[in-house]
């Protein structure tokens, strides 16, 4: 059944998604059995891509595919703790239209009990000191970059908040694929974790 799950991801077959993960639930899988191989899925993807074996709209319909299955397993990931620590902006830097997994991380960090304010994809630095000035209870920024041509954007992004002074108010949490431990010192970010659930971990750790 999972491997169904995985299988319609990779595939982009969006009507299929729904009723292949209710049948993966009834069949006993958890949620995070489901996100687990649509993750797989994902990363399939990004190889038949860069082996020229699909284009841009094969790998649009996943997406589409994967949020819509991400969509359904919401509730079963949410916590019921929301705004116990305060704020949590969050987005996708400049010139960057991967949300994906920045909308997981979103979903983890308000299961951790956070209040999360999404800036989206593509998001100006400067859209981020302002989110983070318009809400001072906000105590966790995260700045989320998949290309490594967008790397320089969340560089100028981290730059912005300190240069704005946010680092009085808040920590900058950073991630995505191509980020590292070391680019993350380099920029003078707060934290760097290699995915949602080690983010939503941090987060609660920085906000305490
Ligand atoms: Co794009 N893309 N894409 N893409 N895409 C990648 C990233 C790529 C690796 C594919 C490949 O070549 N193998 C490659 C980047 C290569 C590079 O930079 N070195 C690439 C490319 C080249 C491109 C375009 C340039 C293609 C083109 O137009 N020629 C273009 C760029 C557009 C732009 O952004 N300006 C492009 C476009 C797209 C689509 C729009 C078609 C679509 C995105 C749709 C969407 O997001 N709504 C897309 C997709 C789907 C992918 C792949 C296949 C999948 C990304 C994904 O959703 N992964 C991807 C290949 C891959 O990643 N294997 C690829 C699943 C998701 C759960 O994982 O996003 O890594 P991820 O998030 C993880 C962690 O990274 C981490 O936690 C998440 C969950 O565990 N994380 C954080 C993320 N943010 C975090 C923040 C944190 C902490 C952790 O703290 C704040």
């Amino acid at each position: 059944m999972i491997e169904s799950v995985k299988n319609i991801v990779s595939a982009g077959r969006l009507k299929l998604i729904q009723p292949t993960i209710q049948e993966a639930l009834d069949n006993g899988a958890t949620a995070d059995d489901i996100l687990e191989s649509m993750m797989a899925a994902m990363d399939e993807v990004g190889v038949k891509f860069q082996n020229n074996e699909i284009y841009v709209p094969e790998m649009l319909v996943s997406a589409k595919t994967m949020q819509r299955g991400v969509a359904q397993i919401k509730p079963l990931l949410a916590g019921d703790a929301v705004g116990k620590y305060g704020k949590f902006v969050i987005g996708t830097v400049a010139g960057d239209l991967h949300d994906i997994g920045k909308n997981l991380v979103a979903i983890m960090i308000e299961a951790a009990g956070f209040e999360v304010i999404d800036l989206g994809i593509d998001v100006p630095a400067e859209k981020f000191v302002e989110a983070v000035k318009a809400n001072p209870d906000c105590k966790v920024v995260g700045v989320s970059a998949l290309l490594t041509t967008t790397m320089e954007s969340m560089r100028n992004t981290v730059k912005a908040l300190i240069d704005a002074g946010c680092k009085d108010q808040v920590k900058i949490m950073v991630g995505g694929a191509p980020i590292t431990q070391a680019f993350a010192d380099e920029i003078g970010a707060d934290a760097y974790t290699t995915d949602a659930a080690s983010a939503a971990a941090k987060a609660k750790e920085l906000a305490a």
